[in-house]
C-alpha cells in the first residue's frame, strides 16, 4: 500500500474502532521486541513465568513466528464496564473479572470491526489475539504508542487509566507506525505501597506472588499466602485503584446509577457453597470462570477465615460431620 493508502486505512480503523467502544488504537510494526526475549527467557530459568504464559519466546515477541505475512500489528484498548462497590464482609472480584466475559465481548466486537474493514474493500488478511494468544499485549501496545507501561507494570492510557483489556490485530500490509509516549509516572509511589505482596517497583516483577495470580492459582497456598488474599475471589484491583491516571475513571463510576452495572462482591458463604448449576449461571459467563468452581470456594473459605465470618465455624462442623468438605479446602483445616 502506498502511504496515502496507508494513511487512509489507519484513519478508518482507528474512527471504527473508536466507534465500536475502543477507547485507543495505535500501530506498530510486525518487528519482535527487541531485548524482550532476554527479560522473558529469565523468567522462565528464574521460575517466575506463570503457567499461563506460552514457554516458547519466539513466539512471544515476534509475529512472525506465529504468521510469516504479519506486517502490523493494531493495538486496541477496550475499556471495562462500570460496576458497584463490595460491601463490608463480602468477596471481591477484580474490574476484569465480573460481567460478560471479556475475552467472547471482544471477540464479538472484533468480528464486527473486520467486517467493517472487509466491507470497505481491506485488500489483505487479517487475524487477532485477546489474552490467550502467543504475543506480549503489554509490548506491543506501547509500541504502538496507545499508553504507557506504569509502575504497577500496567498499560495506562493517557487521560484514561488503566481499567482497559488489550487486543492485538495482526494485518498483512504495512500501515505507519505510532510513536511511543513517555512515562507519566514520574515520582509515584502510590501503587507501591498498597500492593499486598509487596511486589511493584521491585525487579524482577514477582508474578507469582501476585494477588491477582494467588486467587487463580491451583496450587496449596503457604499461610501468608492465604492471609495475602485478603477477601480476593479472583483477580486483585489494589495497584490500579489508587493509580492517580483512574480515579476520574473510578468518580465516574461511583456515581453511575446505571441499573445494569455488575457487582463485584459476592457472599463470602453463598461462593463457598456454590453448586455446579450456581457456577454455571453466575460465573462460567465471565472471566472468573474459567478457572473453575472450587478455586473459587477455596478462596472465599480462606476469605471467611480472614475476615473472622462467624457462619464459618458451623459450615465447618456441618460439613466435616458428613465429609463433604471439597478436597482443596481440606489442606487449609
Ligand atoms: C500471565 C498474565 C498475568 C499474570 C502475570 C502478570 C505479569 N505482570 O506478568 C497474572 C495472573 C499475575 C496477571 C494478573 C493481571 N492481569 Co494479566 N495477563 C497475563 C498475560 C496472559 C501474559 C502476561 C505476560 O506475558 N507477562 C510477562 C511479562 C514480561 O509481560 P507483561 O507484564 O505483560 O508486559 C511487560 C513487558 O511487556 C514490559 N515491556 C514492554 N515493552 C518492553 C520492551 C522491552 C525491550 C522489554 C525488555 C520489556 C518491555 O512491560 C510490561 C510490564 O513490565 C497477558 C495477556 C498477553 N497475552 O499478553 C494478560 C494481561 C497482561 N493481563 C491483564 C490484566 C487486566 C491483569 C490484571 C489487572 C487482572 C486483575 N485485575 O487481577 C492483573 C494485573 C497484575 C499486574 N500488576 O500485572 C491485561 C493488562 C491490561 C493493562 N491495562 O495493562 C492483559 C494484557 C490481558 C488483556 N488482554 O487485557 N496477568
Amino acid at each position: 500500500m502506498d502511504s496515502d493508502e496507508q494513511l487512509h486505512w489507519k484513519i478508518n480503523i482507528k474512527k471504527w474502532g473508536c466507534e465500536l467502544g475502543f477507547v485507543a488504537i495505535g500501530f506498530t510494526s510486525a518487528e519482535p521486541v527487541d531485548g524482550l526475549d532476554q527479560l522473558l527467557q529469565a523468567r522462565i530459568d528464574r521460575g517466575l513465568a506463570t503457567p499461563f504464559e506460552g514457554k516458547e519466546v519466539k513466539q512471544r515477541i515476534d509475529p512472525k513466528a506465529g504468521w510469516q505475512d504479519c506486517q502490523t500489528i493494531t493495538a486496541l484498548a477496550y475499556p471495562l464496564p462500570y460496576t458497584l462497590p463490595p460491601q463490608e464482609g463480602e468477596g471481591v472480584i477484580a474490574r476484569s473479572a465480573v460481567g460478560e466475559d471479556y475475552h467472547r465481548v471482544l471477540r464479538q466486537t472484533l468480528n464486527r470491526l473486520v467486517d467493517i474493514m472487509r466491507t470497505n474493500g481491506w485488500p489483505g488478511n487479517l487475524r487477532w489475539q485477546v489474552d490467550t494468544g502467543p504475543l506480549v499485549e503489554r509490548a506491543f501496545a506501547v509500541r504502538a504508542g496507545i499508553g504507557w507501561i506504569g509502575r504497577n507494570q500496567q498499560l495506562i492510557i493517557p487521560g484514561y487509566g488503566s481499567f482497559v483489556v488489550l487486543a492485538l490485530l495482526l494485518l498483512d500490509r504495512e500501515i505507519a507506525s505510532d510513536r511511543s509516549i513517555s512515562d507519566q509516572c514520574g515520582v509515584c509511589q502510590s501503587c507501591v505501597e498498597v500492593c499486598p505482596a509487596h511486589i511493584i517497583g521491585k525487579e524482577p516483577f514477582a508474578s507469582k506472588d501476585c494477588v491477582s495470580y494467588l486467587t487463580q492459582s491451583k496450587e496449596t497456598l503457604s499461610p501468608e499466602e492465604c492471609k495475602r488474599l485478603g477477601t480476593g475471589i479472583f483477580g486483585c484491583d489494589s495497584c490500579q485503584d489508587v493509580c492517580p491516571h483512574n480515579q476520574k475513571r473510578l468518580k465516574e463510576e461511583q456515581t453511575d446509577l446505571s441499573p445494569f452495572s455488575h457487582r463485584r462482591g459476592v457472599d463470602l458463604l453463598e461462593t463457598l457453597n456454590l453448586s455446579k448449576r450456581e457456577f454455571q449461571e453466575r460465573f462460567q459467563v465471565t472471566a472468573a470462570g474459567w478457572r473453575g468452581k472450587a478455586v473459587l470456594q477455596r478462596n472465599a473459605y480462606l476469605a471467611m477465615q480472614n475476615v473472622q465470618d462467624c457462619r464459618l465455624k458451623p459450615w465447618l462442623s456441618e460439613h466435616k460431620k458428613d465429609k463433604s468438605i471439597p478436597p482443596i479446602i481440606s489442606s487449609y483445616l
